[in-house]
């Protein structure tokens, strides 16, 4: 059974023999891996992986991307004396030879290759290797950028030859571009390599004109090389998650990867030198959950850079902590992306559009012609170098380097002590406790039958007990779902309910009416109430907007409407706190579900920063297709990363369906509707399995059609005022 496979981590004592003999204390050290080994245990991380042994790689895969004379000259530098390892050093770019360097390499290589061959065969469920010495400037016959052998990319085609894979995303999230991966697979089109990376227009390392947006692969790979130029210093949390948001995800999702590997390196974190960035610790466990849903979750990620050894520790700690599925921490909302970050990400949405249909609609494509100070040019398309920059080329490339060394200067060590503090200030503000129990189940009488099923399946195990037993009445079953999760008595929580039927006014018992809400209203009142929430965010999907939706400021509505006879009239009145996107029509497909996840939902909700979330259903009206069960599990992933994983799953089958059998669904199945149907059992087991750790099935290719493109702009543009990170399209000066 899936859950019991378990998460792959690589590490190993004999990585920290290879180190720089003239500074023992160069960026580039042994303690980069031991603090994060040293991390890992401290969060009891380490016991829940499966030890991944390193082994040196062989050299018929070390020449899978470099040739035998950049092997042989690595091997020579192992016989070498300290006065000859530094003549050699000085002739490549960012580079320091040890006598261990190729034994360092290998190892770190053969552990790559492993954990990869071990997550695509499914040993394990997914990955991370904290290896040394990096490997994603490593070019075929050239050392650079402390990097040697091309780790990622060499394992990503020791995976495409051994299983024939079709479809690899490598994701370098690096701050510096990877090129030599990049250049491993230019003409490739089984490779999709993406890389965000500090460029500031050409005067950043490795000062290649290769690493600007423009340059996509070429041949049949065109398209499949996508870089995101970050053009200055101090970008964070919200331009990075912004990438993800309105490019990178709608890419992956198009591209359907069967295994990713990250290129994982937290010199994009703050206090990094090297980055500047600002990036922080809990942020990159979001991207891991971001992108756990794509490739049954066939994650593996490698430890690039990262020179804060602080926050280098946590990021890597973290990045663990979610593979292991454990919830994300929780990061400051959101603001306004960069201006600059804006600009680069309608670059690369304009010069991709023709590889991508996902891009094909957004309204940049046509109207807007990017001309700025920074970018001085006429035809975006037809892009000139950049005046005044020496960009290396085969010509310009210096033959000899200096020596690198740190050269810390007393405005640096101050800086980084301000930056640890901060750092420290983070890491005790982030809050990693969680219940043992990942779910409970909350249901009332009239739905006894449909959790049956439930009951009887492997996810059962992960299921409170406790709290699980029927409620005679509605509004009791939501408030022990919502106790459940707001006494930590299990993570997230599942309810199943049927709201009494208008026309019975008022329970048998005499209580108070519980038709004047709906089931999400009160279990938002309840958390706002009772526990005081002041961030609850419910995210419906239903036939229409319901008017019993709490306009409180502490609650914010998102309210996907899905069949075409929704009417939309009550929003107007609804105000501030909620927002409809009336997806409607007759022919959605999964991924237009996920669109308006990835373009609004998600980007809202990271703004709010909700303490927690509700994720409910309603009946939809005869005739529409809701979400494929494949699909409500990735939605419900996605969610799980808000709040701290304080995520309930409600499922209302409220008025307008027939009830009488207990077993009214979100879309009957019965004969009388042909059409392929989710029934409230599939829901719920979808939910269910997430909320049980389990991984998501691959959607298959998929984009968003034009209509719902359009849907997705209309509410961009009505609420850019409002939310800053909807604010992406018009904000650049034309
Ligand atoms: N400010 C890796 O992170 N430093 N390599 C350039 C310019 C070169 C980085 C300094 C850094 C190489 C794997
Ligand atoms: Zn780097």
């Amino acid at each position: 059974p899936q859950e019991e496979r378990r998460t792959g981590v690589v590490y190993d004592s004999r990585l920290s023999s290879h180190f720089s003999a003239w500074n023992k204390d160069f960026t580039e050290k042994p303690q980069r891996n031991t603090k994060c080994i040293e991390r890992c245990t401290e969060l009891g991380l380490l016991k829940r992986c499966l030890h991944v042994p390193v082994r040196e790689a062989t050299e018929a895969e070390m020449m899978l991307c470099h040739t035998r004379q950049h092997i042989e000259l690595l091997r020579m530098t192992e016989s070498m004396n300290g006065e000859e390892l530094k003549a050699i050093s000085q002739k490549y770019d960012f580079i320091y030879f040890h006598q261990k360097s190729f034994e360092n390499a290998k190892l770190s290589l053969g552990g790559v290759i492993d954990l990869v061959d071990k997550v695509v065969s499914e040993q394990v469920r997914n990955g991370m290797a904290i290896v040394r010495p990096p490997g994603h400037h490593a070019m075929k016959e050239e050392y650079c950028g402390y990097c040697y052998l091309s780790n990622a990319a060499i394992a990503a085609k020791s995976a495409l030859e051994k299983y024939n894979l079709k479809r690899i995303l490598i994701l370098d999230w690096d701050v510096h571009h990877g090129q030599g991966t990049q250049f491993a697979f230019y003409d490739d089109p089984r490779v999709l390599f993406v890389s965000i990376h500090r460029y500031e227009l050409g005067s950043e390392w490795p000062h290649l004109r290769e690493s600007d947006y423009d340059f996509i692969g070429e041949g049949p790979g065109k398209g499949y090389t996508i870089n995101i130029p970050l053009n200055e210093t101090g970008c964070g949390n919200s331009d990075y998650l912004s990438i993800f948001f309105n490019l990178l995800l709608p890419v992956f999702y198009e591209f359907d990867p069967e295994l990713i590997i990250v290129s994982a390196g937290f010199d994009s974190a703050i206090g990094c030198p090297e980055g500047e960035m600002l990036v922080t610790p809990a942020c990159f466990a979001h991207f891991v959950n971001l992108l756990t849903p794509l490739a049954s979750g066939k994650l593996a990620l490698l430890l690039e850079g990262g020179y804060n050894l602080k926050s280098l520790a946590e990021s890597t700690a973290l990045c663990v902590r979610a593979l292991l599925g454990d919830p994300t921490p929780n990061i400051a909302p959101l603001s306004a992306p960069k201006p600059s970050v804006v600009e680069s990400v309608l670059n690369c949405i304009k010069i991709l559009h023709p590889y991508w249909h996902c891009l094909e609609y957004q309204d940049v494509v046509e109207s807007h012609l990017i001309k700025t100070e920074a970018y001085p040019f006429k035809q975006v398309l037809n892009l000139p170098p950049v005046q005044n920059i020496e960009f290396y080329t085969s010509e310009t490339r210096p033959q000899t380097f200096p020596l690198i060394q740190d050269c810390a200067d007393d405005n640096a060590i101050k800086l980084l002590e301000e930056y640890n503090q901060a750092i420290d200030k983070l890491i005790q503000e982030t809050d990693l406790s969680f219940p043992a129990s990942k779910f409970s189940l909350s249901w009332d009488k009239a739905s006894d039958g449909v959790i049956e099923s439930l009951t009887h399946s492997d996810v059962w195990k992960q299921c409170q007990k406790d709290v699980s037993s029927p409620q005679t009445i509605y509004a009791e079953s939501v408030h022990a779902a919502i106790d459940s999760i707001l006494l930590s008595k299990s993570q997230s929580s599942l309810c199943l309910v049927s709201r009494p039927a208008r026309q019975h006014n008022g329970t048998p018992n005499g209580a108070a009416s519980p038709t004047a809400h709906s089931a999400h209203g009160l279990a938002a009142s309840y958390a706002v109430e009772a526990y005081q929430l002041n961030r609850v965010l419910i995210i419906q999907m239903g036939s229409g907007p319901d008017v019993h939706i709490p306009t409180s400021p502490s609650v914010l509505s998102i309210v996907l409407s899905l069949s075409s006879d929704g009417s939309d009239s009550a929003r107007a009145s609804l105000g501030e706190s909620f927002v409809s996107l009336p997806l409607k029509g007759d022919s959605l497909n999964d991924v237009d579900y996920i669109s308006a996840f990835q373009q609004i939902v998600l980007p809202l909700a990271y703004e709010f920063g909700p303490t927690l979330t509700v994720f409910s259903w309603q009946s939809l009206a005869d005739g529409v297709q809701g979400p494929s069960p494949a699909c409500i599990s990735h939605l419900t992933m996605l969610l799980r990363g808000l709040s701290r994983g304080r995520l309930m799953v409600l499922v209302d089958r409220c008025a307008g369906q027939s009830l009488e059998d207990g077993r009214a669904v979100i879309q009957d199945p019965s004969e009388a509707r042909p059409s392929p149907g989710v029934t409230t059992e599939k829901l719920l087991m979808a939910c269910a399995s997430v909320l049980a750790g389990h991984v998501c099935a691959p959607l298959g290719p998929g984009y968003p059609s034009q209509h719902t493109a359009q849907v997705i702009k209309n509410v961009q543009d009505e609420l850019k005022g409002k939310w800053s990170l909807l604010q992406f399209r018009h904000q650049i000066p034309k």
